[in-house]
């Protein structure tokens, strides 16, 4: 009956990942997936998460289906949080949200919700992207095409190519924009330039999709919000997909949400009655209790700001690794800039390593990166980031 499926390829980050734990060298570093280990190399759990937990189990109660669109403080607490208490998007109900299955079911949700209602629009995604972005939106039926992002020679953005390739597409085309902490670079757009990108945005009629995955991995939670306010602001209709795996430490509860910001309150409940039939075609709905927790850790006072301390001191470490990794670097090496480590924000920092390189990596020295050269930066940590710049300086050739 099987014969004729074809193995699976893999994944270039998840299949990496499986293939770190398999491997049997005690001295084996993980700078792979996007995943937060803290200076013991360990997925912290969060005393703001451990609390919130404790109170969700103490209240105890029965575990009855979720609505469609999950659970109304869950959601709520979800629209704070992007926009602020109050904004006037969420004082007129304009938007739409949807608590989902972690962040990637919000982006594939929306995807379906794309595919259904603007069949003739493509999605238009950075070059380069999380590798999922593309295999998501072609499962949904979309066609899919890449806008230019990071330039190799400068470390730096292509954001006039950019802007020059955005500025000709058709009306109600999706951009796809990383809202903070680009996936894998770690180079993001400065306010200004938002600022611009959102003049065209607006002129041309696109329809931008935002990816907030590591919100406080970047500056903080309120200023990394910043994409997701100025295009409220500035009047236009998006989606942004929103996740807790890494900002709460809860990978494997799969927290996130989707909102999709309308033109009006009317708009927005098509919308998400729109948002639910994909998602009770899918998975009916989604699951209760770590949405429990993360709508405790956002709402209760205490816990939110033992959780907003929590999340800076994350932020801060990995900004001494990437500190750290660039003294080493450039100790050994001379001759070559490493400034990027200290430049790029976010888990991620872009390293520049061909396939090859980071082949050797891995192979030779144990240390694993994606081949892209992406290296997650928030693997690092006291005892392994000396061995890291020895192995990186080796496979460079220094
Ligand atoms: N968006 C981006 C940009 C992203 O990096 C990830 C995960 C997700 C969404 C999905 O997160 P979720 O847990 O579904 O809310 N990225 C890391 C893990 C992965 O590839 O799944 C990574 O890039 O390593």
């Amino acid at each position: 009956m099987f014969q004729h499926i074809p193995p699976y390829a893999g994944d270039p980050i998840l299949s990496l990942n499986e293939d770190f734990q398999k491997d049997p060298r005690p001295h084996k570093i993980n700078l792979s997936i996007g995943i937060y280990f803290d200076d013991a190399g360990r997925i912290p759990v969060l005393e703001s998460v451990r609390r919130a937990q404790d109170a969700v189990i103490a209240k105890g109660g029965p575990k009855p289906y979720l609505p469609i669109e999950g659970a109304a403080n869950f959601r709520a607490a979800v629209a704070e949080l992007l926009f602020g208490a109050r904004h006037e998007v969420i004082a007129t109900r304009r938007v739409a949200t949807i608590q989902s299955v972690g962040s990637s079911a919000g982006l594939r949700v929306g995807a379906d919700f794309l595919a259904r209602h603007f069949p003739k629009s493509a999605v238009w995604v950075s070059d380069p992207s999380w590798e999922n972005h593309r295999s998501m939106f072609e499962g949904a039926g979309l066609a899919v095409h890449a806008y230019p992002y990071y330039d190799a020679a400068s470390g730096g953005l292509k954001f006039d190519a950019m802007l020059a390739t955005l500025s000709g597409l058709p009306p109600r085309s999706v951009v796809l924009l990383h809202a903070c902490c680009h996936n894998p670079t770690g180079v993001d757009l400065t306010r200004a330039q938002w600022e611009r990108l959102i003049v065209l945005l607006r002129e041309r009629e696109l329809l931008p999709y935002l990816d907030l995955a590591y919100q406080g991995f970047a500056e903080g939670i309120e200023q990394d919000a910043y994409a997701v306010r100025a295009l409220a602001a500035a009047g236009l209709s998006f989606l942004v997909a929103n996740s807790f795996s890494k900002s709460m430490s809860v990978y494997g509860e799969r927290c996130g949400a989707l909102s999709v910001v309308c033109p009006d309150a009317a708009q927005a409940e098509n919308v998400l009655g729109q948002l639910k039939f994909a998602v009770r075609r899918n998975y009916s709905s989604p699951p209760i209790h770590g949405g429990q927790i993360v709508a405790t850790v956002l709402t209760d006072p205490a816990l939110r700001a033992l959780w907003e301390r929590e999340l800076s001191a994350m932020r801060e470490r990995i900004l001494a690794m990437r500190a750290q990794v660039h003294k080493v670097l450039t100790a050994k090496i001379a001759g070559r800039n490493f400034d990027y480590f200290l430049t790029q924000r976010g888990m991620f920092s872009y390293t520049g390593l061909s396939p090859t390189q980071v082949d050797r990596l891995r192979e030779q020295y144990a240390v694993y990166l994606v081949r892209s050269g992406r290296m997650c930066v928030a693997g690092l940590n006291t005892h392994n980031v000396e061995a890291t710049a020895v192995a990186m300086a080796a496979v460079l050739g220094a």
